[in-house]
């Protein structure tokens, strides 16, 4: 799935299309996303029960640049302020994401019909929140749909995986809605949906370890999610030496290192 900088604004955003093409961001390519589809389990949020009921397969939909670390997913999440909807999709298949997603997504073929963008209803983020879903490859059996409040709708789907081992905003954001009881209770989130769910070890970093997100937040003392500045800076001293050095501790590609395996 070919999806969209914050940056970029054209209507040919994410179509396979010569870069002059555009009408604006010329220069800038369009990022490739992996998709990963994320199954709507029971009991369903109120506006997605009708599909899981008539027995469509309804799927949270992330967008991750770091397919090779599913193993490590404790969750899903959604910004809950934000505007999310249910698409028809080729296959029958529900997929819900931003708007803009499912329209990019209908110029690659993805729709039940293509270039059409069959929206079924319209939802948000916080109606989603609290949903249990099936992450592919994970460890745990079910995961939960819970709130970040760093998602840009502009990129990808709108709808994040979470893979605090690996990724530094979200260790943030987990431990903030495992830490704060009244951060879960704004949100309608449970103690199940969060106390349960430990880092899972996937990748060995040199010097960092095998839980490089949770170090590297420690190292440089980061608060919370909100801690904006430092995330950055612990997402790039953590990104590019794992992709070079790091090691897949589980899966099929198990030693091999992380630029291969990927
Ligand atoms: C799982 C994962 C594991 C990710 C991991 C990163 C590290 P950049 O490079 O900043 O584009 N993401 C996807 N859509 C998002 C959105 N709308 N708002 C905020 N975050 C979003 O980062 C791409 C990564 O940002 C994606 O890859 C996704 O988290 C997150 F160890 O997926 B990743």
């Amino acid at each position: 799935f070919k999806g969209n900088r914050p940056t970029i604004f054209s209507p040919l955003d994410g179509q396979v299309c010569a870069d002059h093409d555009r009408s604006s961001g010329e220069g800038i390519q369009p990022q490739e996303y992996t998709l990963i589809k994320m199954r709507v389990l029971e009991p369903a949020p109120e506006k997605l029960a009708p599909f899981v009921a008539e027995g469509k397969a309804v799927y949270l939909v992330a967008a991750t640049l770091r397919p090779e670390t599913m193993y490590g997913q404790t969750n899903c999440f959604v910004l809950p302020t934000g505007k999310y909807g249910a698409f028809e999709m080729k296959g029958g298949d529900i997929f819900v994401c931003s708007d803009r997603s499912a329209r990019n997504m209908s110029f690659q073929n993805m729709t039940a019909v293509d270039k059409e963008v069959k929206k079924l209803c319209t939802v948000t983020g916080q109606e989603l929140l609290g949903c249990p879903l099936k992450a592919p490859n994970a460890r745990y059996e079910r995961v939960y749909l819970l709130p970040l409040l760093t998602i840009s709708m502009g990129k990808g789907t709108g709808v994040v995986t979470s893979v605090p081992s690996d990724a530094p905003d979200d260790y943030a954001a987990l431990r903030d809605l495992k830490n704060k009881p009244l951060l879960r209770e704004r949100f309608g989130i449970t103690e199940e949906m969060v106390l349960p769910y430990e880092v899972v070890e996937i990748i060995d970093i040199p010097g960092y370890g095998s839980r490089s997100a949770e170090k590297v937040c420690k190292d440089l003392g980061i608060k919370s999610q909100n801690d904006k500045d430092k995330l950055a800076e612990a997402k790039d001293l953590v990104y590019t030496k794992g992709f070079y050095e790091g090691r897949m501790l589980v899966g099929s590609q198990t030693g091999q290192k992380v630029c291969d395996a990927k």
